[in-house]
């Protein structure tokens, strides 16, 4: 399938009713077989003749499943991706369900440390520390040193119950952090805003990609900036605004509606004219989530990459850690985030965001290790 037409075929409007459910079971891309497809989605999705032509199939089985994996309303295909592959000519649901198939399992690239610096005097975990430019420099110059491929300066904190600030105080934040950055390193440069005019600002001064925690709805400005200068994009799920987001947070699936609200916010980057190749997308842990939503979330991951985007995440410090393990200070939750980066890595996550970069890269690249397929050989029994 070319490019276009699978974007146009996960995007398009049959997309949400084809949606996958339980897809890979929770189960690691890198660990499932990709010649075998197995995808849940509603029932009404397909027209008889559809189901007609799938069930038909040489080895593709079309039924209910049990109970546990979501039955009830929910139909599940199986069976070898060569035989929904010879049914994709005349199908555009098999043709959807392929492409949903192949980005879910396609495996993941190599993950990546985002390092965290907030030019801000109120983030959850380390507000203050870098207010100085001087100061934030040498931090984004040390997490560099200790691993981070990729940097994230912000100037306004996103925690729940944080007021915004004025884009004119959001500018001076973070302006003299990311040119003096820029002058320092040839690592990629993020600026985390959700305001037109501070991330034109940033990208002026020398950043390179936008991550908005708002996915372009805060200010849908950005998302023509975005277009206008072909730089990547971060596109964040959030129930409601940071000032409100963590008082009451509902969800009837929570993997199935970042999905879909992911799945939107693509097509609106689509539609500005913004290529696909650079949206990057993020399920937005602990921005109106409860502790069993982020968890969900987390387990949810292969699910999500069946947009065929990278994931990135962002898990450190947070106070979901903190309510597992039992410790109060943000900067004390050291191995709960190297926990939570290594489940991250094994489920398919490619960019993990961190305030930790020393850690955190020994973390991923055990994670890795693990998740990559090749045994090692057999010590010998000498040994
Ligand atoms: N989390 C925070 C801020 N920006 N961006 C993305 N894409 N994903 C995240 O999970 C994410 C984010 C919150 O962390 P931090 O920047 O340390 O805190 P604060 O918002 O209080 O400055």
């Amino acid at each position: 399938m070319e490019g276009g037409e699978a974007a146009a075929a996960i995007f398009g409007e049959r997309a949400q009713a084809l949606e996958p459910r339980a897809l890979l079971a929770g189960r690691s891309p890198r660990a499932v077989d990709p010649a075998a497809v197995d995808l849940v989605f509603r029932p009404g999705a397909l027209a008889a003749a559809e189901r007609e032509l799938l069930a038909g199939r040489s080895g593709l089985s079309l039924g209910i499943p049990p109970p546990a994996d979501g039955g009830g309303g929910w139909q599940r295909l199986r069976g070898a991706r060569e035989a929904l592959a010879s049914a994709a000519p005349r199908s555009l649901a098999a043709r959807l369900l392929l492409a949903t198939h192949d980005q879910a399992t396609a495996r993941p690239g190599p993950p990546r440390i985002m390092g965290v610096i907030n030019a801000t005097p109120d983030s959850f975990s380390d507000g203050g520390l870098a207010l100085d430019p001087a100061r934030a420099v040498a931090r984004g110059l040390s997490l560099v040193a200790e691993g981070a491929e990729l940097l994230d300066v912000g100037g306004e904190s996103t925690r729940p119950g944080a007021e915004g600030v004025a884009a004119d105080e959001e500018r001076r934040r973070v302006l003299p952090v990311i040119e003096g950055l820029r002058a320092r390193t040839a690592v990629p440069i993020s600026i985390d805003t959700t305001k037109a005019a501070v991330a034109r600002a940033a990208l002026e001064a020398g950043a390179d990609l936008v991550n908005d925690v708002s996915a372009g709805r805060f200010d849908p400005g950005i998302l023509a900036l975005v277009a206008e200068r072909g730089c990547g994009i971060v596109l964040m799920h959030m129930q409601g605004r940071p000032r409100d987001m963590q008082r009451a947070p509902r969800y009837v699936h929570v993997v199935a509606e970042v999905l879909a609200h992911l799945r939107e916010r693509v097509a609106a980057c689509l539609q500005c004219g913004i290529a696909l190749s650079k949206i990057v997308l993020d399920p937005g842990i602990g921005f109106g989530k409860r502790l069993e939503d982020n968890l969900a979330l987390l387990r949810g991951i292969p699910e999500l990459r069946s947009l065929g985007r990278p994931i990135l995440l962002g898990v450190s410090r947070k106070s979901f850690l903190g309510r597992l393990s039992g410790e109060e200070k943000p900067a004390e939750r050291l191995g709960d985030t190297a926990a939570a980066v290594a489940a991250g890595v094994l489920y398919g996550a490619e960019i993990l965001r961190v305030h930790d970069a020393r850690t955190m890269s020994r973390a991923v690249r055990v994670a890795a290790a693990i998740a990559d397929e090749k045994e090692p050989p057999l010590p010998s029994p000498r040994n």
